[in-house]
């Protein structure tokens, strides 16, 4: 059975289980929200709903009720390869499903027709400033691919059923078309605009890495890499503000745009980038000429927590050990001849011994281990790509598939348009004194007073 078919039918499966939900329990008390949380940006409170992927603070994210290692061994894998295409994944993700051999080449096929990004979206991209960051050319390309959206033209002849379907035609679009945008965006600010063509015979990690310059080695780089991004439940803020933009009913694009805006961000995506400007500034000051010492690592942390920064690729608001991406990610280190003795791998991992202690001896960050961000740029680097500004645009890339398979189910179970309630300092101050708002009580402007 075809994607559209798979997806179809598990749409029909769970529709009646959201159905039931709403009508015979929506009542039931799942959660409660403290002024801590209120005020400290939502942790925790269980308020989004997604089978994409699951993130337990110790276990790490679950994709599709599988674990990292789970899932490379489950999918079909590249020709030659120990890993999976992100073809199979992108049916994975969207169906629950493994798909089968035929399945994965019936994605590839269609992959392929999807890929071709219209040329005024590069025109667009040269006509933007070279020294704009990427993450803003990304970000305006999917701007730019609006004006194409299925689900936008289709809006008016669509109702709640049959809404899904043009949205997954512009997601299926949309992650077709983003590693070819960020390559013509590689090469545009770093080789000087030297474009290389798609070549129709490889898969999409493949083919962006014959597209960016890359090694064969890299094809396996980029599968990882995008497979591990994809998706860490629905409350990171690239995920979340895609949904929440997607939940008016603005398209794909309008909503991934906004998505990318926020992972620019140096305490998201960002943070990969940052780690890479954070280790390469202290090889410069601490190792010009001397090997990297745990001490030196000590001393260059406290200077950077002392100046009230934070250690970038350190913490989660969730994770309460190390993010098993950033293991997946060293494990890959690990096992490459060549990577596993290269210098910045070898300082990276000398940060990994060093940093958890200095940030428990701060006593700040309620998770001292490292998150993807710490271990990411270091592969990238490795191979060649050098250019760190870089880095966040393949997050991405990675990231693209989970969101977009996302908001395919948001809008195939119906999900409503976002708008939490907000509440005022005098209504918390009152509730404070109280000792907590009357549950049933209206927050009517009396309470504030
Ligand atoms: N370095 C220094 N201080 C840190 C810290 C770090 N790596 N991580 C957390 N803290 C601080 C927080 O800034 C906060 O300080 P204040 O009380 O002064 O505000 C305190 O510890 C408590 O924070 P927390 O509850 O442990 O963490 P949050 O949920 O508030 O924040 C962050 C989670 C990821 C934003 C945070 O850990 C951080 O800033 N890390 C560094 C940036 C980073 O690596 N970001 C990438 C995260 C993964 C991701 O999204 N990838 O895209």
């Amino acid at each position: 059975m075809a994607l559209k078919e798979t997806l179809q039918r598990k749409i029909d499966e769970a529709r009646p289980r959201t159905k039931r939900l709403v009508e015979e329990f929506g009542k039931v008390v799942i959660d409660q929200v403290t002024i801590d949380q209120a005020i400290g940006g939502a942790r925790d409170v269980r308020c989004l709903v997604t089978d994409i992927s699951y993130l337990d603070p110790q276990e790490g994210i679950r994709f599709r009720g599988k674990t990292i290692p789970e899932t490379f061994a489950a999918l079909p894998k590249a020709p030659g390869s120990d890993y999976p295409t992100v073809e199979s994944f992108w049916f994975f993700l969207l169906t629950g499903e493994i798909p089968t051999q035929t399945q994965v080449d019936e994605v590839l096929k269609e992959w392929k027709v999807r890929q071709q990004v219209p040329q005024h979206v590069f025109d667009v991209l040269r006509a933007m400033p070279r020294d704009s960051h990427p993450m803003a050319m990304l970000s305006v390309a999917m701007l730019a691919l609006q004006k194409d959206s299925k689900f936008a033209h289709n809006y008016h002849k669509v109702n709640k059923t049959s809404a899904w379907e043009y949205v997954y035609e512009d997601a299926y679009d949309l992650v077709a078309r983003i590693p070819v945008i960020a390559a013509f965006i590689y090469n545009l600010k770093y080789r000087d605009d030297k474009q290389v063509a798609i070549d129709p015979s490889l898969d999409m990690g493949a083919n962006f890495a014959r597209m960016i310059g890359q090694t064969e080695q890299y094809k396996d780089v980029a599968r990882m890499y995008f497979v591990l991004h994809s998706d860490h439940e629905s409350g990171n803020v690239s995920a979340h503000t895609t949904h929440l933009v997607h939940s008016a009913l603005s398209d794909p694009y309008y909503s991934y745009s906004a998505g990318l805006n926020g992972l620019a961000g140096p305490l998201h995506g960002l943070a990969n980038q940052e780690v890479l400007d954070w280790t390469l500034k202290f090889q410069e000051k601490y190792c010009k000429d001397v090997e990297p010492t745990k001490e030196m690592i000590r001393l260059a942390l406290w200077e950077t927590l002392n100046a009230g920064q934070v250690v970038p690729g350190y913490g989660h608001a969730v994770l309460r050990k190390t993010d098993p991406r950033y293991m997946a990610q060293r494990e890959f280190c690990l096992k490459t001849p060549g990577l596993k003795d290269d210098p910045l791998f070898k300082l990276v991992s000398l940060i990994f011994e060093v940093a958890p202690g200095v940030l428990a001896e701060h006593g700040k960050a309620k998770n001292p281990w490292p998150n993807v961000d710490a271990q990411s740029g270091v592969i990238q680097w490795y191979y060649g790509v050098k250019e760190w500004d870089f880095y966040t645009v393949l997050f991405g890339v990675g990231r693209a598939l989970g969101v977009m398979a996302n908001i395919t189910w948001d809008r195939a179970l119906g999900y409503a348009l976002e708008r939490p309630k907000s509440v005022t300092t005098d209504m918390l101050e009152k509730w404070a004194h109280d000792g907590g708002r009357e549950l049933g009580a209206k927050p009517v402007a009396a309470a504030a007073k």
